[in-house]
């Protein structure tokens, strides 16, 4: 089987400079070799991130929505490039970059698998919209945007995108800093959310057993991974750390049950951010945390 690693150095839905980086330091530690190692047939390319933004010749506020036409351009072609890797009979594994990728890496599975189930492992819900937003940062809105909630059917991304999610197609692990209009829109739609209150309550085993009961086992399943899902004790390195998250094992369990089911079709692994951490031995925690768990979805076992 090929895996095919789609390198997105990416940082412009969110404000903090060094996410765009993360994909070189995954690389650079050695991920694809471990890949290898797996007994995965191996394919690297890099987005031509640099090359997408230069076609923005500006990039003023839309509304609340902080550099709309980067995200919407670099989306746009991510998604174009998770179609063709799938169409292709393979897994596109993309690296992050900034969790507004995922625009882009779920709209592309979508094309190959419309019933595909999605998995978002993240402490935070990123299901804000453009009239929800606070912040303005893409990277806390992509949700709503691949669900076609209220308030995204904005130019840019109405050029290309189209909703292709449904609420019950989306599973999240690990919340734990969702915003207020976030918890309105989760609740109206019924959304499933595992949050760190549950993990406490059930533990991860019986969590996992929980998410496939709901997506259904024998579903293509898309696992997004916004590193900041684990504790910033483990996963020191992104932009928006929050305390009280997943331990070591059970991030790496969340991928492992996945990887268990044999129904992973694209994973995403986003927001390491190497300019982040109160030192070297940080990043490189961080980074190889990244591949871990990325070896984990793509069947690594204990044993
Ligand atoms: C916050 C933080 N909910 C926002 N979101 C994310 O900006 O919308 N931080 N994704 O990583
Ligand atoms: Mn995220
Ligand atoms: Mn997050
Ligand atoms: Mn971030």
């Amino acid at each position: 089987a090929t895996v095919s690693v789609l390198s997105y150095p990416f940082s412009g839905g969110q404000p903090r400079a060094g996410v765009d980086k993360g994909p070189d330091h995954l690389v650079e530690a050695g991920l694809l070799k471990q890949l290898q190692s797996l007994g995965w047939h191996v394919e690297y390319s890099e987005g031509a991130v640099d090359q997408l933004l230069a076609t923005v010749k500006s990039d003023a506020d839309i509304g609340k929505m902080k550099q709309p036409r980067a995200v919407s351009a670099v989306t746009k072609q991510l998604a174009a490039d998770v179609a063709a890797v799938a169409q292709g009979g393979k897994l596109p594994l993309t690296l992050g970059g900034d969790h507004s990728l995922a625009v882009g890496t779920v709209a592309g599975t979508k094309r190959k698998f419309p019933d595909a189930a999605l998995v978002w492992v993240d402490a935070h819900a990123d299901i804000n919209t453009p009239l929800t937003t606070d912040s303005g940062n893409l990277h806390g809105c992509p949700v709503s945007f691949l669900l076609g909630l209220e308030g995204t059917d904005v130019a840019p991304f109405n050029e290309w995108l189209k909703p292709c999610l449904k609420p019950e197609d989306l599973v999240y692990i690990g919340l734990r800093d969702i915003d207020n209009g976030e918890k309105k829109i989760l609740k109206d739609l019924g959304v499933k959310v595992f949050t760190m209150h549950d993990v406490d309550k059930h533990g991860i085993g019986k969590v996992m057993d929980l998410v496939l009961d709901h997506i259904g086992r024998d579903r293509p399943i898309h696992l997004s991974y916004d590193v900041d899902a684990l504790d910033p004790t483990i996963t020191p390195s992104t932009g928006t750390p929050v305390r009280g998250g997943l331990n070591f094992r059970e991030g790496h369990y969340i991928a492992e049950a996945i990887a268990e089911t044999g129904n992973l079709v694209a994973l995403d692994v986003v927001e390491v951010n190497p300019s982040l951490g109160e030192d070297a031995a940080s990043v490189a925690q961080t980074v190889a945390i990244g591949c871990s768990l990325s070896r984990a979805a793509l069947g690594e076992t204990l044993l």
